[in-house]
């Protein structure tokens, strides 16, 4: 018996020598996508409401030079990716954290994990044990989270020692509560993390959820979420054999995203949760982020682009990068030398980190370059981890291919000065490049 994967591969060899999404194939995709959540342990009325959505991918077609089985598997990747609410946004750096969940959900463990994820970022962190139910539930944290102040031991009142701690540690970039666990959501605990909330007015509230937690996580983040309001869930044990199905159906009912994926015991066991690989897992599709960059650069068509922005420019270095640089590319078309030196002197890292730094950016501000003053400068560098001065590069580059795109529009081909040739340099970069090395 084969792979899910392998599987899902040899009903799109259905597709081979059609140039659309046959209601065959899709019946049948569908289909299996459906055994995989319900093994996934997602919810049957969920699992539904998504075959629904894949089922009305039939007779689409893919763009030009891409296979129409990969771009098949791009769409379901950006339903499930849609659909489930994946996508977290990194770009705002939280200052009051709060930890919920039930017991042993990985609460404690995981108050660690992120303060030293914000340490990694070069922010102060502190951590309040608001756990007073627990007898050692103070000194489990103080011992596993050693290199940080935790705060606690203070009173029998929860909301107290958060009071306390925020006193305490107001000087820290970022505070972490870490509150104590039930086996459910009962009177006391409610009362209890009510008050936590008004003391310490959290602006990013987790529910902490392990992978193998299973169906009742969606009764969980209702709960939680009536109570405290939530802003995201991390998923821990996730180096378990669960895939973590339930905590994705409550992704899908709370439209919250999950932030952060545990995957070891160990303080620095945390990733920012990354959808692509972990849709990759659970569609056994190990190269899936490959094949979703190869369908959409060939989705960008030049001649579509009507305004330029940073979600633009960022898919123009990546193509480059790809590439071996602009340089490289403007001399094989022979343009080479109408390249400003500044423009074309690029390099590769370079623009790995532009990439990382528009992805700090919010998607208003890759879409409204204008707005982008000193402060969300500095907080678009902090949040990306690289220098004010990198940013200011990013933009200083970006302004330079933005001015030539803005001549470019609505001009004469023949009538173009030195500059201009750098954005039709571009067009053809994208449109030949992809002929000349058979990207598909
Ligand atoms: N393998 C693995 N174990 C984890 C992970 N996260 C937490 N654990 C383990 O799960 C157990 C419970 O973790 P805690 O952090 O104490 O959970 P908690 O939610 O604080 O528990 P209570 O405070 O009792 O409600 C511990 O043995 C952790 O080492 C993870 O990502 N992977
Ligand atoms: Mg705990």
């Amino acid at each position: 018996m084969g792979t899910f994967g392998d599987k899902l591969r040899s009903i799109f060899d259905g597709l081979s020598n059609r140039h659309f999404i046959t209601s065959e194939v899709i019946d049948e995709t569908a289909k299996e996508i459906q055994k995989a959540l319900i093994m996934a342990d997602v919810e049957i009325s969920l699992v539904f409401e998504l075959s629904k959505k894949i089922k009305e991918l039939k007779g689409e077609t893919a763009p030009e030079g891409i296979e129409i089985k990969d771009y098949l598997i791009k769409r379901i990747h950006d339903i499930l990716s849609d659909f489930f609410g994946l996508e977290a946004d990194f770009t705002k750096i939280p200052k009051r954290i709060l930890l919920c969940g039930l017991f042993g959900s990985g609460k404690t463990t995981t108050a660690g994990k992120l303060a030293n994820y914000y340490k990694r970022k070069k922010l102060s962190v502190g951590i309040i044990a608001a756990d007073t139910y627990r007898m050692a539930a103070y000194e489990q944290l103080k011992q596993y989270a050693h290199e940080f102040d935790v705060f606690g031991n203070v009173s029998k009142n929860a909301a107290e020692t958060v009071k306390l701690g925020l006193e305490k540690l107001k000087d820290k970039d970022i505070i972490i509560v870490d509150s104590a666990g039930r086996n459910a959501l009962d009177d006391e605990l409610s009362q209890e993390l009510k008050d936590i909330k008004d003391a310490f007015k959290p602006d990013m509230s987790f529910l902490v959820l392990s992978a193998d937690i299973g169906q009742i996580a969606l009764k969980q983040a209702k709960e939680f979420n009536e109570l405290v309001g939530l802003n995201g869930v991390i998923i821990t044990k996730l180096d378990g054999s669960a895939k973590g199905g339930g905590a994705l159906a409550a992704c899908a009912y709370l439209k919250s995203p999950v932030y952060f994926a545990g995957n070891g015991e160990k303080i620095e066991d945390l990733q920012q949760f990354d959808s692509t690989r972990y849709l990759a897992q659970i569609m056994d599709y190990p190269d899936l982020q490959s094949l979703l960059e190869k369908v959409e650069e060939a989705e960008i068509n030049p001649d579509d682009i009507d305004e330029f922005n940073f979600d633009v420019y960022k898919k123009q270095l990546k193509m480059a990068s790809k590439m071996g640089g602009i340089t490289k590319i403007a001399k094989m078309l022979g343009f080479g030398k109408a390249i400003p030196e500044e423009a074309s002197g690029l390099a590769e890292g370079k623009m790995k980190g532009f990439s990382s730094i528009i992805d700090s950016m919010t998607p208003y501000e890759r879409k409204h370059p204008d707005c982008l003053n000193t402060s969300r400068l500095n907080r678009i560098a902090k949040g990306s981890g690289s220098k004010l001065d990198d940013v200011r590069l990013l933009i200083k580059q970006y302004n330079m291919m933005k001015e030539t795109f803005d001549k470019m529009k609505g001009k004469d081909p023949n009538d173009l000065n030195q500059n201009d040739l750098q954005k039709v340099m571009q067009k053809q970069m994208q449109k030949k490049m992809k002929r000349k090395f058979k990207l598909k």
